[in-house]
């Protein structure tokens, strides 16, 4: 923790490094109470730089200095300046060796940056700044360096040893204890940099690449959990190819390497050719993982797999270009995963997680653009707004230029950038010189937050045979930013005859030929009318078609029309649109009653809407079940002037039992149908295997709603007689939902028992429990804190139980004494001293104080305020507190 006031840095002040590392020589010695780290830096002025020679200043915190020699010359304290966070010298030549010995403890790093201890085994996380806690360095993402690494430790409880690059030398000594040198030719930011010791096993395989190149892989992880690996190969190979089929781009070194380690801040983290990952992103088999959480490992592993070109080969120059890797990263993964599964069912998912969670981020007081201009702590701008919007913003730009152009200028980027440390700009440029289309305007969705709102209207002129649609944007102020330009809004359209079919677009002022049926308008300015020709009939439009735009789109549709476009749309994502408005539409009419103390009546062509849907067995079985999925609570928050958590609540419950109850029937059929085949056959992690385990599950959860004793029947049969986590799961989960205590108690208490030894499945049993909307919440989530397999320390148990209790569990969190509040800043503060990132994570549900009524927000502040006044707090945390009081 730092102990001055945490500064802004801000990207105006970025200036080039005085100084260069060209090659950095590390030794670690890894003891159980301390370790030593020797680095030996070859350094010297930066050429593009004046000759003079300015002070050097290191990064460094928490780092006890042993020695330090400048071109083998012992330095003593007269010669440097040390502060909390660097070392300053002045150097005397142009070109200079560095040496330092530094001892650190990874043993008590409970923060999991730089070097730690987790489950027994030494690891690293480097990225942002993680680096300085290692040794003193240019811990900078523009000071590429070319990294050999030796490390020892004990033989017996380390037998593995690895870092970047290839192996080239190991060996033993007379005391225990072993090395190994390993040796990355590529030059690389000391953000990439990752080392391991532990006692690992690991599952094997090679791949080769499209010039014939064979490569090692190997994924390592606790010896008891090897049997659970076999998805993360595949999903890595699949990855491998695809990356050479799709973007042209080859794997480099001659091993890839994946790690699992149980205590990690986040996901995974893609350091050259030795990726480390969170047990939960790689492990996964059908008893144990669910499906989502084989896809999740799927896109994970492919996502750190992409960054070895998007952020590897091409970094970032500095912390605010982040979005240039992680946006273009995101979206690469997405295509992949679209490319492995439904890619409308993958829209869906991407578009709600979008709208629901990046939405209220570019809404609240922490609202910053894709590329931030100012930043206290940089760990804090890991943020929905750099990757899932920054992936909106490439896939705008694909969408602008054409899938050839952006080939192209990914081509042109990658060629042109490889080895360097670019900006967003650079990436545009390259974008721009491939295709020839200016993107100067477009630009704008870099620098401005905030998300658009595009409101369209319509106007039809029967007698000319005119129809023209009116855009109108604008974009509501953020923090900072008070007046917006006008953005390039690609909005892709098609126009439907009363028969469903798809009209001929062709545009007033147009020559004929070919005409399309859907296709791609730039909106760019505040104010824009597209008139279209030829229109016998009036038409309804379908518009932005597969969200073509992360802005919020708004037409007068009525409730028929929205009914006509779920059924006709060619659009498969623009069907599930129109079913999500239609149930917005209803849903905030149940509300309006509910707060005006009515009794609530549900407009029945909802009902009849999805019973259309489910009987229609010619439809895709996932987009049955997305099309079943009423909008989440926090979906409505999010879309509410002012959030009411109880009337939400009330009139969506209310509203899946009356579905449930109008449903029955067919739900019934449709889960029969399917529990029938799952039980008949082996599980298989593929898209059609997911569908219909979707449907089958979201038919159980409405039959639970209401449960005849033939259903709860079949959901204790699914509980118990499954050989998989999806089913289990499920069937678990409504159980702990239901009002059949006597059931609920018996299946947590043997899924506990059965899984006691596995954390990620208890992870699991955390979560049900935690998001569980029973009265009683945080209750519940006390007495599981308690729980022997619960633990503070480590980041996926905090998220499990209390990110699900804070994030998913509303009517609990947000109870009107106050309570929930009060509990998650206790957990705050706690963390804050323990692990600042996950503490400043946490925190995301308070910082939305303003979406409530007067009365939340003052209990909601009151505690935002109480974690200031609890004492020291790490910059992580006093960034997010303070803006969200600002
Ligand atoms: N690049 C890492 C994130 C590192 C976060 C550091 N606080 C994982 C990823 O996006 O692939
Ligand atoms: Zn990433």
């Amino acid at each position: 923790m730092r102990t001055e006031q945490p500064k802004m840095i801000y990207l105006k002040d970025y200036k080039a490094p005085d100084y260069l590392i060209d090659e950095t020589h590390l030794t670690f010695e890894l003891f159980e109470d301390h370790s030593l780290v020797h680095a030996q830096l070859v350094m010297r002025r930066n050429p593009a730089l004046s000759p003079d020679l300015p002070a050097l200043e290191f990064d460094g915190q928490e780092l006890e200095l042993i020695s330090i020699a400048l071109n083998d010359r012992q330095l003593t304290a007269a010669d440097y300046q040390l502060t909390d966070v660097s070392l300053t010298l002045q150097p005397d030549s142009a070109s200079f060796v560095i040496d330092t010995t530094v001892k650190i403890h990874p043993e008590s790093n409970t923060a999991l940056e730089g070097l730690y201890k987790s489950s027994g085994m030494f690891c690293t996380q480097c990225e942002a700044e993680g680096f300085r806690k290692i040794t003193y360095y240019l811990d900078r993402p523009d000071v590429m360096s070319k990294f050999t690494t030796t490390l020892s430790a004990q033989q017996h409880d380390y037998p593995v040893l690895l870092s970047n690059g290839n192996p080239i030398a190991s060996g033993s000594e007379e005391d225990g204890r072993h090395w190994a040198t390993w040796e990355d030719p590529f030059m690389k930011p000391a953000y990439l940099f990752a080392l391991v010791a532990g006692d690992l096993w690991c599952i094997e395989d090679t791949f080769t690449t499209m010039s014939q190149r064979e490569v090692a892989l190997r994924i390592y992880v606790e010896p008891e959990n090897v049997d659970k690996c076999q998805h993360a190969m595949d999903s890595l190979k699949k990855s491998m190819r695809w990356d050479e089929q799709t973007y042209g781009r080859e794997y480099d070194l001659d091993i890839f390497m994946i790690v699992a380690v149980n205590d990690f801040n986040m996901g995974a983290m893609e350091n050259k050719g030795l990726n480390i990952f969170n047990s939960s992103a790689v492990l996964a088999r059908a008893e144990t993982a669910t499906d989502a959480a084989h896809q999740r490992v799927e896109a994970i592993v492919a996502h750190e797999y992409f960054h070895n070109w998007s952020g590897n080969r091409v970094t970032c120059r500095d912390w605010f270009q982040l979005s240039l890797k992680e946006g273009f990263t995101v979206f690469r993964d997405s295509q992949f995963s679209a490319d492995m599964n439904s890619a409308t069912v993958k829209r869906i998912e991407d578009v709600a997680y979008l709208r629901t969670h990046q939405f209220a981020e570019d809404a609240g007081p922490l609202a910053h653009s894709v590329r931030p201009d100012a930043f206290i702590e940089i760990s804090n701008f890991y943020t929905l707004t750099v990757y899932e919007k920054g992936s909106e913003v490439v896939r705008m730009i694909r969408t602008l230029l054409g899938a050839d152009n952006f080939r192209k200028g990914s081509d042109l980027y990658f060629e042109r950038h490889d080895g360097q440390a670019v900006t967003c700009d650079d990436f545009i440029k390259a974008m721009e010189d491939a295709s020839g289309v200016d993107l100067t305007q477009f630009k704008r969705w870099y620098s401005q937050a905030g998300t658009p709102r595009l409101a369209v209207s319509e106007s039809y002129d029967a007698a000319n045979k005119r129809y023209s649609l009116c855009f109108r944007q604008s974009c509501p102020a953020t923090p900072g930013q008070s007046e917006k330009l006008p953005f390039v809004i690609p909005v892709e359209l098609g126009l439907l005859d009363a028969q469903g079919q798809p009209l001929a677009l062709q545009l007033e002022g147009e020559q004929g030929g070919a005409v399309a049926h859907s296709r791609v308008f730039a909106i760019d300015q505040a104010e824009q009318t597209l008139t279209f020709i030829n229109i016998a009939e009036q038409p309804l439009p379908s518009l932005l078609r597969g969200f073509s735009a992360p802005v919020k789109l708004s037409f007068p549709y009525s409730r028929d029309q929205l009914m006509f476009l779920m059924q006709h749309d060619g659009d498969g994502f623009n069907r599930w649109e129109a079913g999500q408005q239609l149930s917005v539409q209803v849903l905030q009419e149940l509300i309006a009653q509910q707060q005006a103390g009515e009794a609530m009546v549900m407009d029945q062509r909802l009902v009849s809407a999805l019973r259309t849907v489910l009987e229609d067995t010619q439809l895709d079985q996932a987009m049955v079940a997305e099309m079943l999925s009423l909008p989440g609570e926090a979906y409505l928050t999010e879309i509410s002037e002012v959030a009411d958590v109880e009337a939400i609540h009330q009139a969506r419950e209310f509203a899946r039992l009356q579905l449930a109850e109008a449903l029955r029937d067919a739900l019934w059929a449709r889960y029969q149908a399917n529990r029938e085949v799952s039980r008949n056959s082996e599980y298989v992690a593929e898209a059609e295997h997911f569908a219909r385990r979707s449907l089958q599950n979201i038919a159980l959860s409405y039959l639970m709603l209401n449960a005849t004793p033939e259903v709860l029947g079949a959901c204790m049969d699914q509980f118990e007689n499954s050989d998989n986590m999806t089913e289990q799961l499920t069937a678990l989960a409504v159980l702990v939902n239901s009002p059949f205590a006597d059931e609920r108690a018996k299946v947590l208490a043997s899924f506990a028992e059965h899984f006691k030894d596995n954390a990620l499945v208890m992870d699991q049993w955390f979560s049900v429990q935690a998001a569980c909307g029973l009265p009683g919440g945080l209750e519940r989530v006390k007495a599981l804190m308690e729980h022997p397999a619960f633990t503070l320390k480590n980041p996926n148990k905090v998220r499990a139980l209390i990110g699900a209790f804070a994030g998913q569990n509303l009517i609990n969190f947000h109870k009107a004494d106050g309570s929930g509040y009060r509990f998650l800043a206790d957990q705050v503060i706690t963390l804050n001293a323990l692990n600042p990132q996950i503490a400043s994570r946490l925190l995301a549900p308070l910082t939305r104080w303003r979406k409530y009524a007067p009365a939340r927000q003052a209990q909601m502040k009151s505690e935002l305020e109480r974690i200031v006044a609890s004492g020291e707090l790490s910059s992580d945390v006093f960034e997010v507190v303070s803006k969200s009081l600002a």
